[in-house]
């Protein structure tokens, strides 16, 4: 259905393969990992493992958007993402998890090819970036901002809502010059979102991507709707986000955002092998 995903240093071909986008977060205080790969040493030998274990795509983050978090200045931002991009964008597909715009553009001036998104395009300069780089772009749906999204998020129809927020969103990325196979959108899981949101959105996976046109990217990974259901905590939700994951393969999702590559790639491997 879509031939290809096209971003700054080439394509992927989304038909054959679910691809995996392995989580660096240089930051102190993201959900899961945050403090474990804070120096540039332990962040590019994090990436390192993360491509023997055989990651598509290294998702560089230097700002925590786990609920109730506050916003990174944008100096400390560039200090901390920059240096690792420089150093795996030679080796890599690198994307770069920012909503500012400024940041974006540094980390593609030193290699990255993708765009992450989080805020939606919520920086008006972001579609100028992305398109004087060529870059991929997923484009997400959060409710609210990281700081008050979980305070009572509501919809009346949640899956009607985030894929028309996705939709309207690929119409002005489009308008503003960046070709459609540049995009790929994702619902925002654990954004704005409560429990039941989570569930709707993973169920019509294939609604949004009809709804938008374009292939999905999930982020279900170690995600607090996977305690809610299994009443486990952070380190112990292996089990709930590669069902998680698998069940995201089967409604639709074409690339995964995770935690844990190795294990996340044999699911994928499977369930693509089966769907044959
Ligand atoms: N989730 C997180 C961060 N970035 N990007 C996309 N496209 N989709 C997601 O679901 C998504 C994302 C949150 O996870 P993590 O990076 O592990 O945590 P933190 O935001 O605390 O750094």
């Amino acid at each position: 259905m879509w031939p290809v995903w096209q971003h700054r240093g080439g394509s992927f071909d989304i038909c054959k393969r679910t691809l995996v986008m392995g989580v660096l977060n240089v930051t102190p205080d993201s959900f899961s990992d945050g403090g474990c790969f804070a120096s540039i040493g332990e962040a590019v030998a994090r990436g390192r493992a993360m491509l023997a274990e055989g990651a598509d795509i290294l998702d560089i983050g230097g700002e925590s958007t786990r609920p109730g978090s506050l916003p990174v200045p944008e100096a400390e931002e560039l200090e901390r993402v920059v240096p690792v991009v420089n150093a795996l964008a030679g080796e890599a597909v690198v994307s770069i998890d920012t909503s500012k715009a400024a940041v974006a553009d540094a980390a593609l001036n030193a290699g990255a090819c993708i765009v992450n998104d989080v805020s939606g395009l919520g920086d008006p300069r972001m579609i100028e970036v992305v398109r004087r780089h060529q870059a991929g772009l997923v484009i997400m749906h959060m409710q609210g901002t990281p700081q008050t999204m979980q305070q009572s998020p509501v919809y009346h129809d949640v899956v009607t809502e985030v894929g028309e927020f996705l939709r309207q969103r690929v119409g002005l990325a489009v308008a503003g010059g960046i070709v459609p196979a540049q995009i790929v959108v994702d619902p925002g899981i654990g954004f704005g979102k409560e429990l039941d949101h989570n569930l709707a959105l993973l169920r019509s996976l294939d609604r949004i991507a009809a709804a938008t046109g374009r292939p999905v990217l999930a982020g279900v990974s170690r995600k607090r709707f996977i305690g809610a259901i299994t009443g486990r905590e952070i380190p112990d939700r292996l089990a709930g986000s590669l069902a998680a994951a698998a069940f995201a393969i089967g409604r639709g999702a074409r690339i995964l955002r995770v935690h844990d590559v190795k294990e996340s790639c044999d699911v994928a491997r499977m369930i693509d092998k089966l769907n044959l």
